[in-house]
């Protein structure tokens, strides 16, 4: 489209845009430092119910609710008017509404070997049932590829020879946040929808000065979609104020992410709402705003006005103990009331580096970048027992569950195909107190379901060598320490210098990382742990607690604060060394920023 053709077109539109060609260039790079990124967040409705809907064929009107014994783990939207949520039971839930479909999910059961199964009694078998999540872990990877498959399709769809040649390979990157989450990066593929569309911007995109100012968009009005939900704008904005670059931005962005969730309900028949603004933390919070089925825009314009509704207790990160430490610190929940905190006296209660971070987070900024290789750290599969059980033998009825379940999930994460394998495998074991047992999957082995069970039962010995085995009454498998496959880790090296291949997995944790997990269980330097939501009822947690470590494995001692480390944490070990460096020298440099902002103008 020319711009005499784009909407409303009039090239005096603003006098000039706020925003700069370098700021157009980063966008192209997929820089968290421009103003003009765009970040979505999809968050599927009712995700297991609408997986049982879906299964079994129910109208959308019907109300369903997922059941895990007595619990209910998901509620569908026809559900929730009757008052029904996860807190309410079963039986609370047939009183407020007689027809509502209670649907359990599938299990494993004791003595029937690995396979999950939907079963109409599982409900009342506890004692002999382990939940499988693997339903809803399948239609997972369909939604995501599904996402996948239409983001690819922006990206090759069709644009001009000139700006081919301008913006060749730029896609968007997608990362899977949860089980029903992803978070997409959109500004690559919107820098190359930006120059087919307003092909003023080419010349610009070759000009050497970079610190010019874009020229305004040729337009007055941005054309929004009904179906877009757009916060207000802070109070000193208008909207009939031009748009600028970062409207337009939006709008192209709302356009993706819609046509993402239509192919989600064309093709697989799942709703799913969204949030999309300039980073993550907004993202995340917009697409809670208007469930379900909707899409939330967070203009750069209204980010203040829509954060100052907000507790800070509900932003990422600030949900747990930090949250908690500053609520009482300061005397309030409230992000309107701490963005009158001068930072000076952020400072003085919190470490520089959550000062820094907190004074952005409540104006807006978050740099955490989108990251498509987040990957499994662990795989557990746990059982509680009430009661207690007593013998080796039934313990091992439930260590063969478990090798099931954890090598089923292997499968889906390309084990066979030798893309990743778990280099260690956990035994934890509860009687009176947790204790765990670990070895190394030997790499030689192929792994599969009897080399894991076999591993499980060689823990299993040696916790009832140790004495008081029983009664015991939790008993989980977990594999951990992945790595890649040897041909992948061979390709990847000849792109990523090896200060790159550090940095994205720092990038892969980012500010959580520094938050909640420090490879020494006695730093007692970390922070607080954030607000990530709690994994799925059944224990199905990615966080393996680090147990003792067999004298049998390779071992290093750190030369840089003298720590003995397993061979297989050297890599993490060195990451944390290097995290901290850098959380270093990024609180060195905001120190000398913030020094120098306060010979001008002090943070108000
Ligand atoms: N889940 C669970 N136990 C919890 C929380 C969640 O088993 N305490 C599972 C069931 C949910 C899925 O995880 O369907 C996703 O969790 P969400 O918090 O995203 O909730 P829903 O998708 O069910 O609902 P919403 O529409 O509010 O996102
Ligand atoms: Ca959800």
């Amino acid at each position: 489209m020319s711009p005499a053709d784009s909407p409303n077109a009039s090239p005096d539109a603003v006098k000039r845009s706020r925003y700069t060609l370098r700021q157009l260039h980063l966008l192209r790079q997929g820089s968290t430092a421009t103003p003009l990124r765009a970040i979505a967040h999809i968050d599927l409705d009712a995700f297991y119910a609408q997986c049982e809907m879906v299964r079994l064929g129910t109208d959308r009107d019907t109300p369903l609710a997922v059941r895990q014994w007595d619990s209910l783990i998901a509620v569908n939207y026809a559900a929730r008017p009757y008052g029904i949520t996860r807190m309410v039971t079963t039986a609370e839930a047939r009183k407020l509404c007689p027809n509502i479909v209670l649907q359990h999910v599938a299990t494993f059961r004791e003595g029937e070997g690995g396979r999950w199964a939907y079963r109409d009694d599982s409900f009342k078998n506890i004692r002999t049932d382990k939940v499988s999540l693997d339903p809803y872990r399948a239609e997972s990877r369909k939604i995501l590829k599904t996402m996948k498959d239409e983001l690819e399709r922006w990206s090759a769809d069709s644009v001009d020879e000139e700006v081919i040649s301008l913006t060749q390979g730029l896609s968007a990157s997608l990362e899977k946040a949860s089980i029903d989450e992803v978070f997409i990066d959109m500004s690559p593929l919107i820098y190359r929808v930006l120059l087919q569309k307003y092909p003023e911007l080419r010349q610009k995109s070759q000009d050497d000065n970079r610190d010019a100012d874009l020229p305004p968009p040729p337009t007055t009005a941005i054309p929004w979609h009904t179906g877009d939900s757009l916060i207000e704008l802070d109070k000193h904005e208008r909207e009939e104020d031009d748009p600028d670059w970062d409207d337009v931005v939006m709008q192209i962005a709302a356009e993706i992410v819609r046509s993402v969730r239509t192919a989600v309900w064309n093709q697989l028949h799942y709703t799913c709402s969204a949030g999309v603004a300039r980073n993550k933390m907004l993202a995340k919070l917009g697409s809670a705003c208007n469930k379900p089925n909707a899409q939330t825009i967070v203009r750069n314009r209204a980010i203040q006005f829509f954060l100052n509704g907000y507790k800070f207790t509900q932003i990422r990160m600030l949900g747990g103990k930090l949250g908690e430490q500053i609520t009482s610190d300061f005397g309030t929940e409230q992000v309107s009331e701490l963005l009158s905190i001068p930072y000076e006296q952020l400072r003085a209660k919190l470490d520089d580096h959550t000062a820094n971070w907190l004074y952005g987070v409540i104006r807006g900024e978050d740099r955490s970048e989108v990251n498509p290789r987040t990957q499994i750290k662990s795989m557990l599969s746990a059982k509680s027992f009430r009661p207690s059980i007593n013998s080796v033998e039934q313990a091992e009825k439930w260590l063969h569950i478990f090798a099931a379940d954890i090598y089923g999930r292997l499968v889906e994460d390309g084990v066979l195909e030798n893309r990743r394998r778990p280099r260690v495998i956990t035994l934890h074991h509860r009687v009176a107190q947790s204790r765990s047992r670990q070895i190394p999957i030997p790499g030689s082995s192929k792994i599969d379901e009897d080399l894991l069970f076999d591993l499980a039962k060689n823990l299993l010995r040696q916790v009832v060598a140790e004495g008081q085995a029983w009664p015991c009454s939790n008993l989980s498998l977990s594999v951990s320490s992945f790595e890649d496959g040897v041909s992948k880790n061979k390709a990847i090296e000849g792109f990523l210098s090896s200060r790159q291949r550090k940095k994205r997995r720092i990038d892969d944790g980012g500010i959580k990382r520094f938050f909640t997990h420090s490879p020494f269980p006695d730093d007692s330097n970390s922070a607080p742990a954030g607000n990530e939501s709690p994994p799925p009822a059944d224990q199905d947690s990615s966080n393996t607690p680090l147990g003792d470590f067999e004298p049998t494995l390779l071992q290093n001692t750190c030369d840089r604060c003298s720590k003995v480390i397993p061979e297989y944490e050297r890599e993490e070990h060195d990451d944390w060394h290097f995290a901290k460096d850098l959380e270093l020298q990024d609180r060195q440099e905001a120190m000398s920023a913030q020094q120098q902002s306060q010979q001008q103008t002090p943070p108000k």
